[in-house]
């Protein structure tokens, strides 16, 4: 061999695509690629073309290697700088592109252009997220998901960075770093990872009782949404909007998804997790790639002074909300995610969100952790795209002229023209203010001391923790009391369990006892003190929860069809076309992905092999299997739990009856086939299957299958 040197590019060898590329041998016998047709061709950042992208350039075909070779070194240079620093919260994100179009003009209350113009279309991006886990972590944890928008306006770029909740864990913005310290990994061990099942978090919790609002929101469905387009969003502090005299309306924002909400239960989460960690953003592009683009109503809950003075607490304290039913939520425009990114690093993980990126007509309110969060996210972005001028990448870039005399940094694209680059001159040239159109603060009247303390009126913990909880269903307080009982099971330390259920005693003595019970507390510890007694009195909100939210449709949900050699093809021709008459989606699973052979003789192709299509991917499944496919796949471990899990799932599940043989190994037997089984005998049935699965979950069924229900 001597002499001799091989490229190891046979993997690129047989990707090569015939017709637009053309292919060279070189000496070495590696396969060079030329630019042919509409290809380009490559070139180095210089511009200058680059004729050998395989192989570095050496002292004969296996001497050393020469530093001459300015094309490797810039490519190694390139590559070895990849990365910029992730998200410190929030670092796994997914984002799309969509138009917001005002439907009700809020001309009474605001100058702002995008909440009075009706009909008008406003550019906008869209980034969903995790916030714990890291950039590679999973989609499925139980975490809050943030939802930050980018409305790009005529008047300047504004962002509403929300959440799919409405509350946050803390008053202050000062106690952030810790909060997210005990939430993140350890810093010795580093785990868990994209999880708070784990003493630190608790320890801080329990130690906050500001938190147990929002940990009733977290321990809830709401932390494990099965996409992100059936998700709501809250802006969650009080903004002011300021109309043409100067007055002032106090106003909270919501984003209402139009396919409802649904999310999916804590076992199917950790299976989907080991499945497919890219869940929520697979569901995200498949959906506007096949043109079902998800969309959220926008809606505002509005208050003036008096009205905020009315209220039991304090509409400035971040972890309250304004029940709906005292203010309700008025719908006033729709924004439609339609355009996938190009680039998911030029777009995505560049895009940078600023509470205080906001526009004339707009105003903060004096809530202290909107103002904590108005330093964090313009430092942050310096921090993390390494510039001031990040507003020049495209993504974050205003789609209106930006003139001002800022200039020179990092990575520069865009200093002022012209021998001017200062304000007041008299060369006649360059921006000037304008007291007419530019943004005015709300001259908000202030008085006082300067004192480090917080509100009385921030003192009531509990009040609406409760609320939140006698609002939910039985079953959706049953999955919050399993959700603590599972969290706290994970802390090592008696005490932070102790610690936590004498929080749940002022919040609801059920759930403490339930918990208690569940955790086997050897006795059950005194309620918490507390600053203020727990208001038992408030009416429950059915907004807040999920299940009594009914759906009309299974729009946009997914069916999973098992199929196997000998499936009759007039029934999945029959459900096929009830799930497109219901706008659902659906995917075929078969033991091949090549496809089944169906009575007919025909081969139906497959989207999934059966271990890679397991039914937790689906929001219902048909089993479709003939005899001699249930005797066959009666043996395969994957097609067992595909069964069993739709089973404890809760899903609805439509069945031939040839398929029993299937369940029985699944341990589910005939008298299990309850109100949830829908058989497909004839193609006709399906209709009453895809109407069935409107209700989304058999809920009933829950009762049986968990020992938690006893
Ligand atoms: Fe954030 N948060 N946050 N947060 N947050 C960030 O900014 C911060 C809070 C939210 O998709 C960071 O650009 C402080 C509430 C979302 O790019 C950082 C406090 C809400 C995103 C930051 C909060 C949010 C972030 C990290 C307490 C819901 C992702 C990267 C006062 C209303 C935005 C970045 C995206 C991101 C700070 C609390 C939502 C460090 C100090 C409350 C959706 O600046």
């Amino acid at each position: 061999m001597a002499g001799k040197s091989r490229a190891n590019n046979k993997g690129a060898e047989a990707q090569v695509p015939t017709g637009d590329v053309r292919t060279v041998t070189g000496m070495g016998g590696e396969t060079h690629q030329l630019a042919s047709g509409d290809l380009p061709t490559l070139t180095s950042d210089q511009g200058v073309a680059i004729a050998d992208n395989q192989n570095q350039l050496k002292a004969g075909p296996r001497g050393p290697v020469l530093l001459e070779d300015f094309h490797y070194r810039e490519k190694i240079f390139r590559f070895d700088h990849e990365r910029i620093p992730e998200r410190v919260v929030h670092a796994r994100g997914y984002g799309a592109h969509g138009t917001f179009e005002l439907s009700e003009s809020l001309s009474e209350y605001t100058t702002a252009r995008v909440l009075t113009e009706v009909g008008e279309k406003v550019p906008m991006f869209v980034r969903f997220s995790t916030v714990l886990g890291n950039k590679g972590s999973r989609d499925l944890a139980r975490d809050v998901r943030g939802f930050a928008v980018k409305f790009y306006t005529q008047e300047g770029n504004w962002d509403i960075v929300a959440n799919n909740i409405p509350v946050f864990f803390i008053q202050d913005a000062i106690k952030f770093p810790d909060l997210i310290h005990a939430g993140k990994p350890a810093p010795d061990r580093e785990w868990p990872q994209a999880q708070t099942a784990h003493d630190n978090f608790w320890d801080y919790i329990s130690l906050t009782p500001e938190s147990m609002h929002m940990i009733m929101w977290t321990m809830s469905d709401r932390t494990l949404p099965r996409s992100f387009r059936f998700m709501e969003g809250f802006g969650v502090h009080s903004f002011r909007l300021i109309d043409a005299e100067g007055r002032s309306t106090f106003v909270k924002f919501h984003f209402k998804p139009k396919l409802g909400l649904q999310s999916v239960l804590w076992n199917e989460a950790v299976k989907i997790s080991g499945n497919d960690p890219d869940f929520h953003r697979r569901d995200l592009w498949d959906s506007i790639e096949n043109g079902a683009f998800p969309q959220w109503d926008l809606g505002v809950q509005l208050f003036d002074e008096e009205q905020a003075a009315s209220f039991d607490f304090d509409h400035l304290d971040s972890t309250k909300i304004v029940p709906e039913e005292i203010v309700p939520v008025r719908k006033i425009g729709t924004f439609t995610l339609d355009r996938l990114v190009d680039n998911f690093f030029h777009e995505t993980e560049q895009v940078a969100f600023c509470t205080q990126n906001i526009v004339p007509g707009i105003a903060f309110s004096d809530d202290p952790l909107l103002h904590g969060r108005n330093f964090s996210y313009l430092d942050t972005q310096l921090k993390r795209l390494g510039s001031p001028n990040f507003t020049h990448i495209p993504i974050n870039a205003p789609r209106v002229p930006v003139n001002n005399y800022h200039q020179d940094g990092h990575m520069n694209m865009r200093n002022p023209k012209g021998r001017v680059n200062y304000e007041p001159n008299s060369w006649g040239q360059g921006p000037r203010e304008n007291p007419e159109t530019g943004y005015k603060h709300y001259p908000a009247h202030v008085e006082g001391q300067k004192l480090k303390v917080r509100s009385d009126t921030f003192s009531d913990h509990y009040s609406q923790a409760r609320l939140f909880y006698i609002s939910q269903t039985p079953i959706e307080q049953k999955h919050i009391g399993d959700a603590l009982t599972f969290e706290l099971s994970k802390c090592e330390r008696l005490d932070i369990r102790q610690r936590m259920v004498a929080h749940l005693r002022n919040i609801d003595e059920g759930l403490a006892n339930t918990v208690a019970i569940g955790l086997r507390l050897p006795a059950m510890p005194e309620p918490a003190p507390a600053a203020q007694p727990t208001r038992t009195d408030l009416p429950a909100s059915d907004a807040l929860s999920i299940v009594k939210r009914k759906n009309a449709s299974f729009e946009g949900r997914k069916i999973g069809i098992l199929v196997a050699d000998g499936t009759d093809a007039k029934l999945v021709t029959g459900l096929t076309a009830a799930i497109e008459a219901e706008k659902a989606l659906f995917e075929i699973i078969a033991p091949h992905v090549g496809g089944a052979i169906l009575n007919d003789g025909t081969l139906l192709e497959a989207r999934q092999k059966i271990d890679g299509g397991p039914s937790v991917l689906y929001d219902a499944v048909a089993v479709l299997l003939s005899a001699e496919g249930a005797t066959k796949l009666a043996r395969d471990a994957a097609a067992q739990d595909f069964v069993r899990d739709a089973f404890g799932h809760l899903k609805f599940i439509a069945y031939t009856e040839a398929s029993k043989p299937l369940f029985a190994k699944g341990g589910i037997l005939e008298a299990d086939f309850d109100g949830g089984f829908v058989e497909l005998a004839k193609a006709k049935d399906a209709k009453a299957f895809v109407t069935a699965c409107r209700d989304v979950r058999y809920w009933a069924r829950e009762m049986e299958v968990d020992l938690d229900a006893d």
